[in-house]
């Protein structure tokens, strides 16, 4: 374990005790903090900022997950799968709005991942692929290296799958009932089939800064070519909520997101609206985000997964509204 003290400011990749020496750092030291993740993001990216469109084909699931609104046993929840047709439509407007990529969402539903032939879901992408010549990026949940390897022949190029925690014991508790190998398991054969992958972690739910820390350095270890913190939004029906202030869960998120940047400054690293709707765009772009996530089109009725319907049907998760936060 390399335990020399690194100076917060090496340009270097910080290493596992410079990371959690960051997540403790006083709030005095965070402008600076983040102005070095800037600093990092610019040397790799220039001031590019990624566009992706966010389309939540299903909120159908068969996982239970503890932090999420669509677990399983949230029965009294109304759910929907849209259709091919409502699909393009939404697809379309993405597309003509201007986003660099459509990232097809969708919960562990059996009606797409337990189907015997599997042609739901590949037929979609390809559909969604022809009708826009848009990078697709899939998220359905684990799924086996043979699907993985048709959802990248029907032209998917991305694959997104959040381990949320590297730590065991905390994964248990989070992603009920599933197993966590497997799950890793998933992005490392989608890796080795062609597509990109991408890990996230889940920031506000009491995890040290050494469990940040060891999850920043597992998603370096791994082919990965984007890396994601969100922070936990709670619902009814999902874990009580955690000690720690809203504002407090927000600040690890965007520390999370300085990190990964400083630790991995040549992945992709979004700023989701999903947690905060476009007030939180500035923030993480000003911790060395790089991509805007989560954007919805209105009128859709589509959702937003940490966050259902914040800022959706008011156009404030649309490509104008968030270019425009881009200008300011
Ligand atoms: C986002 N709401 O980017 C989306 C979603 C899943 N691949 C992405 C969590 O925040
Ligand atoms: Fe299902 Fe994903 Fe929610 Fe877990 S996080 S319950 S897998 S939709």
């Amino acid at each position: 374990m390399d335990t020399t003290h690194q100076p917060l400011e090496s340009e270097a990749p910080l290493n596992r005790e410079a990371l959690i020496r960051l997540f403790d750092a006083p709030e005095s030291e965070r402008p600076a903090l983040f102005a070095r993740a800037r600093a990092a993001r610019e040397r790799v990216f220039g001031s590019k900022v990624f566009l992706y469109g966010f389309l939540y084909l299903s909120t159908h699931c068969r996982n239970d997950c503890a932090f999420c609104h669509y677990r399983r046993s949230n029965t009294a929840l109304a759910r929907y799968r849209k259709s091919t047709d409502e699909l393009l439509e939404a697809a379309r407007r993405l597309a003509s709005d201007g986003v660099h990529l459509l990232d097809l969402t969708l919960g562990e539903d059996p009606y797409y991942v337990e189907e015997p032939g599997f042609s739901r879901l590949t037929e979609l992408v390809s559909a969604l692929r022809q009708a826009t010549g848009l990078p697709i990026m899939v998220s359905p949940g684990v799924l086996p290296a043979q699907r993985l390897a048709r959802l990248r022949e029907a032209g998917a190029d991305w694959y997104a799958c959040y381990q949320e925690t590297h730590i065991r014991k905390r994964f248990e508790g989070l992603r009920l009932g599933q197993d966590y190998d497997v799950r890793r398991r998933a992005r490392l054969d989608a890796a080795s089939c062609g597509l990109l992958a991408e890990d996230g972690l889940l920031t506000g739910l009491g995890e040290s800064a050494a469990d940040l820390a060891d999850s920043i350095l597992a998603m370096r270890a791994e082919p990965l070519a984007q890396v994601r913190a969100m922070s936990y939004v709670p619902h009814p029906t999902t874990l009580p909520v955690p000690p720690a202030a809203p504002e407090t869960r927000r600040t690890r998120e965007l520390l999370a997101i300085a990190a990964m940047r400083l630790a991995m400054p040549d992945r992709l690293i979004p700023a989701s609206l999903d947690v905060d709707g476009l007030e939180g765009l500035a923030a993480r772009l000003e911790a060395g985000a790089n991509v805007v996530t989560s954007i919805v089109p209105s009128g859709c009725g589509l959702a937003g997964v940490a966050s259902e319907d914040l800022d959706i049907e008011n156009e404030r998760r649309g490509v104008a509204a968030v270019v425009e936060g881009l200008r300011a």
